[in-house]
């Protein structure tokens, strides 16, 4: 099943490009390069993604990180403190030593000072101000999120080599910027499919941090499917126990014990990213079938599954026992999982009337609903009754006009953001059941526009699925996730006036040097002119 992937060299990439791509990527943003007046280091110009609000030129050429700066944070928060940690442990990499945090007003020259507080615009939970000049860096914001996103925006500021231990291009400059920012929508999500193939807490941390990095503030956690159960439920222990044993391809599976799911949830709250549980039902169950006879309207066990078909197992909607099963399993996640939402999944059940479908769905709600969370489920759900507070995850390409009446909602179009389709036929790993998704397919779509006849305030967002059927490792996922990752992200933050495709695709090539500090195994799509 392993499969590896042959990148070509940065010189293929280049001879391989069209001329215009070349000079959109490169030359813009290489001669844009100011000089500073004390030193000959070059500045280059700022490039973000998702791109700011409105970034403009700030006072002076650029910041010098010196070897007395210092971060300044709050007195009394400890997540902007924790933030503030974080931005000096990055800077430290490429100082003799890290800054020193200090709590404290702010300010004198040679200070990053992270502060919360009003703004002159309403910005928001989630929005901040980012003032880089020759003298100082501030970063404010009325909430700690702000503040990290603020910390995003500066990471991109710094140079690629920032994000590699050892590497120490001295001295370090932050061109001169004034940036205003927030989010278009409060929904930035991504999926991972941990089910068809199992991805330890390591690499889901790795995801997180990688997600950090473009302002994606949820996690969907697709915890459970035909081939494996990956959560430890402590009154179900057959789930992980059998039904976590194995994966597509008859690997040894894997699953997560509940103190090191509580540890992601907390890794990923730390990144201001919220998991959200899945456990997919009534179909895509034979993990739980095949651990628990009673669960199965026969009373037998069916085997173990490590195929990939999908849509011929459902727990038994008639037993009461179904429903007792699902309010431990429910329960016991949520007590789990701070933040606010549980995925009941509900995609693709072939066995199942219409009317028992429905009358599934509506119970499970209620459930969830019991346990303090919000439900989601995918967008077959949206044919039964749903409570307001219920959110349809669209992605479908053939769902349409029932999605209308859904209140609230989540936007993965397949032939969009479906991160498991191959870019293009070549691509050695992937599906392409909605088709082949190139790095502007994915980019170049508006939410607003999508579905015809639904609310425009009823959009959360948009979220980018990756399931892992042909994926095994996190070279695998990296490869999958890199390049379009980053794009959906522009997406759900990015006002769409303010997105086009030339100018995302040379932002996008400046990426390279960082993807590259950090080991991303990136497909280097050839029709960007990376930058290296
Ligand atoms: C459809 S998307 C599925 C998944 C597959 C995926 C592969 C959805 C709700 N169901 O079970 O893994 O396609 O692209």
């Amino acid at each position: 099943m392993r499969t590896r992937h042959t990148l070509p060299s940065a010189a293929t990439v280049l001879r391989r490009s069209a001329p215009l791509l070349v000079f959109l990527g490169g030359a813009a943003l290489l001669t844009a390069a100011a000089r500073n007046v004390q030193d000959d280091t070059p500045v280059r110009a700022p490039v973000v993604i998702p791109k700011p609000v409105s970034m403009e030129a700030g006072a002076g050429a650029a910041f010098t990180l010196g070897p007395d700066v210092r971060v300044v944070v709050p007195a009394d928060d400890a997540e902007v403190e924790r933030v503030g940690r974080a931005l000096a442990a990055l800077l430290g990499r490429a100082l003799e030593a890290p800054p020193l945090v200090e709590a404290g007003p702010a300010s004198g020259r040679g200070q990053i000072t992270l502060e919360l507080g009003g703004s002159h615009a309403d910005l928001g939970d989630e929005g901040y101000e980012l003032n880089v000049s020759s003298d100082d860096v501030r970063v404010r914001a009325a909430r700690p999120a702000g503040i990290f996103y603020g910390v995003q925006t500066l990471r991109q500021l710094l140079p690629a080599a920032v994000e590699h231990r050892g590497l120490r291009p001295q001295p370090m400059k932050i061109p001169a910027v004034r940036v205003v920012d927030s989010p278009r929508f409060p929904w930035r999500g991504a999926m991972l499919d941990v089910s068809r193939h199992f991805f330890g807490p390591a690499e889901v941390r790795r995801y997180v941090d990688l997600l950090a990095l473009y302002k994606i503030n949820r996690l969907h956690l697709h915890l459970s499917d035909d081939q494996g159960w990956r959560i430890e439920i402590a009154s179900w222990p057959n789930l992980t126990t059998h039904g976590g044993s194995t994966a597509v391809g008859g690997g040894p599976g894997g699953f997560y014990t509940q103190a090191e799911y509580r540890e992601l949830v907390a890794y990923a709250a730390e990144r201001f990213i919220t998991i959200v549980p899945e456990i997919d039902m009534p179909g895509h169950t034979n993990a739980a079938l095949a651990s628990y006879p009673e669960l199965n309207c026969d009373g037998a066990a069916p085997p173990l599954y490590s195929g990939i078909d999908v849509g011929f197992s459902s727990l038994c909607v008639d037993k009461d026992v179904t429903y007792r099963f699902i309010d431990d399993v429910v329960g016991e996640i949520a007590a789990l999982t701070p933040g606010q939402w549980f995925h009941l999944g509900g995609d693709e059940v072939k066995t199942l009337t219409p009317q028992q479908y429905a009358t599934f769905v509506e119970r499970v709600q209620e459930i969830v609903r019991r346990h303090g969370k919000e439900a989601i489920g995918w967008d077959e759900i949206a044919a039964s009754t749903l409570d307001p507070s219920t959110i349809v995850q669209h992605w479908r390409p053939e769902a349409g006009e029932e999605l209308s009446r859904a209140r609230r909602l989540i936007l993965s179009p397949a032939s969009r953001v479906y991160l498991d389709m191959k870019y293009h036929a070549g691509t050695p790993i992937g599906l392409n059941w909605a088709g082949n998704v190139g790095v502007e397919e994915s980019y170049a779509w508006d939410p607003s526009d999508l579905l015809e006849g639904v609310a425009r305030d009823a959009v959360l967002g948009v979220e980018a699925p990756l399931w892992s059927e042909t994926l095994v490792t996190m070279d695998d996922v990296e490869f999958m996730a890199f390049p379009r990752l980053p794009g959906v992200a522009e997406v759900g933050w990015s006002p769409e006036a303010a997105r086009g495709w030339p100018d995302y695709a040379a932002r996008l090539a400046a990426q390279a040097p960082r993807w590259s500090a950090l080991g991303i195994n990136a497909y280097w799509a050839p029709e960007i002119a990376w930058e290296r």
